[in-house]
């Protein structure tokens, strides 16, 4: 009973929701779990959005072995090398901290951006059941960013306000396109992600696997959220397909990816030879599922494979620096 009852903990503190009522055992937690929560928004919690991440950089040296391997193998056989943007240091935030969690693809959004403008910036791995990394904020949901001392949070905020801080005066993306983009990544791509993720038994496995290893966890969290998240999330991916209207997921999937790719109209970037916003958006995204199962079905299953490779080549290493 004490151990059922520290899984409910869990999962109350997972899914930020009192929704869940108390199960006779985990399966059955499970599911009602997934029938009791209301809450699936954008906001339903982190667990349906973390996945495998940072494969590119400093950190992914860290990574899983085959993981990296594809990596590297992406950016040698991408002949084109595209530079960073380069900010001058004047422009830089003097200190610059990340809250998050390994696997977000919102905190991967906020990465992607800080990588590409090769902003230093420093992690905390928030605990997502504790959360006391993020005891002193009353903003309870990662990403979170300090820059010299002012708090920012909601990813695409945080990248406007940078984005102000940093750009060149010479940008020549077209903005109205690049925000109708930046919308869609976080209005629709976004959604696509954990129906495919979680779609089977053996993919919500090796979703849980990444994250519980990747994350922030005590060790008897570590193995209770494994399991019970697995579970738990193959029943809410169930729930979330309706809500999004999604009958097969991977045809969603593979067809939010040639959709981006006729955005491209054929250019190495929507910003044209450099990434915009838009770009580094739906990278950020799509960066923590890459070398899942879906990530690697949508590569070979889509065009979208080149401008991946152009983006791991583009964004380059992590500005990821000691905490
Ligand atoms: N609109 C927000 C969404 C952030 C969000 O939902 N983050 C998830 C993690 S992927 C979260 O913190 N959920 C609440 C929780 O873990 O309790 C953004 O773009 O930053």
């Amino acid at each position: 009973m004490k151990r059922v009852g520290r899984i409910v903990a869990l999962y109350r503190a997972i899914n930020g929701t009192t929704a869940v009522s108390e199960p006779q055992h985990r399966m059955s937690m499970a599911a009602q779990y997934s029938t009791s929560s209301n809450k699936f928004s954008a906001r339903y919690n982190w667990l349906f959005n973390n996945l495998l991440t940072d494969l590119s950089g400093r950190t992914a040296t860290h990574a899983v072995a085959g993981t990296m391997f594809f990596s590297v193998a992406a950016t040698t056989l991408t002949e084109e090398v595209h530079a960073k943007e380069a900010v001058p240091i004047e422009l830089r935030p003097k200190e610059l901290v990340l809250y998050q969690y390994e696997a977000c693809p919102f905190c991967n959004k906020v990465k992607a951006f800080l990588d590409y403008y090769d902003l230093p910036y420093k992690i905390i791995e928030v605990n997502p059941i504790s959360k006391k990394e993020l005891k002193w904020s009353d903003y309870k949901k990662v990403p979170v960013v300090m820059v010299d001392g002012e708090q920012m949070v909601n990813s695409s905020d945080i990248i406007d306000k940078l984005f102000e801080e940093v750009r060149s005066a010479d940008s020549t993306s077209d903005p109205d396109e690049e925000s109708k983009w930046r919308k869609w990544v976080d209005d629709h791509l976004v959604h696509m992600l954990s129906p495919n993720i979680y779609r089977n038994t053996s993919e919500a496995l090796e979703s849980f696997d990444y994250i519980t290893s990747h994350g922030n966890f005590s060790l008897t969290e570590r193995i209770t959220a494994k399991y019970a998240g697995a579970a738990a999330m193959y029943f809410v991916s169930k729930k979330l397909k309706k809500k999004y209207n999604i009958t097969d997921e991977r045809a969603a999937l593979y067809e939010a990816a040639e959709t981006w790719v006729d955005a491209l109209k054929g250019q190495d970037f929507l910003g044209g030879s450099n990434p915009n916003l838009a770009d580094l958006a739906v990278y950020g995204v799509l960066r923590p599922i890459r070398y899942l199962k879906s990530g690697k079905d949508m590569v070979e299953n889509t065009h979208i494979g080149d401008w991946y490779s152009r983006m791991e080549s583009a964004v380059g290493v992590s500005a990821r620096i000691q905490a």
